[in-house]
């Protein structure tokens, strides 16, 4: 994972552009550059040049700049080709790039290889790099503000001022672990007790963030699910805008799931349309019921529809029961909202007696927005607050995990189980868990693993 040789690869996204740039990186690029060129750049500095082939024929006039180590955004020498965003003639670019670069040992960049040795060599820390793929991936313009914000180094500071606060904590126990008999006495002295419970308020303050940066970065599935003929299909075109799916007035339309993404006050929102829920003895017809199944099993929310004019829809048994099974179904802690459709058949006073059930109408629109609002009540999202970042399923499972040392630590402190020596040690665990987010004392193979998540040329 950690090479040394000069990389090179196509930072642009593969198909036709008017500009494709060309990205190398290594420790001194000033050989291959020679040979590109039969010049030395300058270091930041636009220079229009010619690239030519072995036999001295034109492959393209481009623009190439030189980035001097350290002052790169990999930390190394760093040459960039602005060239034709032509996929064949990037592919001739590369091609003489590495014959040129062979003697240096010019290869091509693994994925994630620019951003992981941009993160060797301290230009970023863990959290900012995942942050510049999050940004790549942002599916709504508050996911790009969250990784933006992630990328210049909010959430980083803030892990790491909760990590000082732990640091200063931790000095203070343990330049008293020497004096047991002092225990009790100095906990009180140094308000160990009140520093702790600041600490810990300032992690939940930070998990809720996270939880929502999470929400932001990777949406939700969110699965219509309910009998035949409810009017999922009609729910989810309704929801998209457009006839995604086909909708008819014959039960069991949809076999296959349906999937469209969309954003609801900037939370993407994948939705997935399934097959309406009964026994059935058609093969076809089954086998997209298991897949309806499939779906509910892995959703993040799922709204239970019913037909609201249909006579025995509401309270009916088969209703009940389908519920019951659902919700056997769902994986934990997933929401399920219960929501009649087909309100525009009922009467005015029908509809106002059903209290709390949600009623909409996917034909004319009626409740839509109770209905988006009830969603986002759903999953949590509390709106895209100022500061927003954007965080990772990863970052979420480090902040727990600190949470649950201090947890033990504040039990250490407690009167009558008073031990200066655990509470200590749980503080350096939790600490670890912290710095694990940033990329301090990071177990090797996480690494390799976050990084081969990165595209080609990142
Ligand atoms: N009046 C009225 N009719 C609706 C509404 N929503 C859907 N329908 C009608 O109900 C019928 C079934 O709609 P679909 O959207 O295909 O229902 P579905 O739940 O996807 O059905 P399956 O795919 O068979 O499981 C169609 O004739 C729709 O036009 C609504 O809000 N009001
Ligand atoms: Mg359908």
């Amino acid at each position: 994972m950690t090479r040394k040789l000069p990389i090179i690869a196509v930072a642009t996204a593969p198909g036709k552009a008017g500009v494709g740039v060309v990205r190398i990186s290594g420790s001194d690029l000033k050989p291959i550059t020679k040979a590109l060129f039969h010049k030395v750049l300058l270091p930041r500095q636009a220079n229009l040049l010619t690239l030519r082939d072995g036999s001295g024929e034109s492959i393209d006039q481009l623009i190439a700049i030189y980035f001097s180590a350290p002052a790169s955004f990999t930390g190394e020498d760093v040459l960039e080709l602005q060239c034709h965003g032509g996929p064949q003639l990037l592919e001739l670019v590369m091609k003489r790039c590495l014959e040129l670069g062979k003697e240096q040992g010019l290869v091509i960049a693994e994925p994630g290889e620019f951003t992981l040795r941009a993160y060797l060599n301290d230009k970023i820390d863990l959290a900012q790099a995942e942050a510049i793929a999050d940004l790549i991936d942002a599916q709504s313009e508050a996911a790009v503000r969250g990784a933006a914000r992630s990328l210049q180094g909010a959430f980083s500071s803030d892990i790491n001022s909760l990590i000082e606060e732990i640091t200063q904590l931790r000095i203070l126990v343990e330049s008293t672990l020497d004096f047991p008999e002092e225990e009790i006495e100095f906990l009180e002295n140094a308000h160990a007790r009140d520093r702790l419970a600041a600490v810990m308020q300032k992690l939940q303050s930070l998990r809720e963030g996270a939880k929502q940066g999470k929400i932001l970065r990777d949406g939700i599935q969110l699965v219509l699910a309910g009998a035949p003929n409810v009017g999922k299909s009609s729910l989810l075109n309704r929801l998209a805008g457009e006839e995604v799916a086909i909708v008819t007035p014959i039960a069991g339309t949809t076999r296959d799931r349906v999937k469209e993404s969309i954003s609801i006050e900037g939370v993407p929102m994948h939705i997935i349309d399934t097959a309406g829920l009964r026994e059935t003895t058609d093969l076809v017809e089954a086998k997209g019921i298991e897949r309806s199944w499939d779906a509910i099993r892995s959703a993040d929310l799922v709204i239970f529809l019913r037909d609201a004019a249909s006579s025995n829809s509401l309270e009916g048994s088969t209703s009940v029961e389908l519920r019951n099974q659902i919700l056997d179904a769902l994986p934990p802690k997933c929401p399920v909202l219960e929501v009649c459709n087909k309100s525009d058949l009922l009467d005015v006073t029908q509809a106002s007696q059903e209290g709390k059930t949600l009623f909409i109408s996917a034909k004319t629109g009626a409740g839509l927005p109770s209905l988006k609002r009830e969603i986002l009540g759903a999953v949590g999202w509390g709106g895209a607050q100022e500061g927003a970042i954007i965080a990772r399923r990863r970052h979420i499972d480090c902040l727990n995990r600190a949470a649950e040392h201090l947890e033990k630590s504040e039990q250490f402190a407690k009167d009558g189980n008073i031990s200066l020596e655990l509470f200590a040690e749980e503080l350096r665990l939790a600490q670890d868990h912290l710095g694990q987010i940033t990329g301090k004392l990071l177990p090797d193979d996480l690494l390799g693993k976050i990084f081969s998540q990165f595209c080609i040329g990142k």
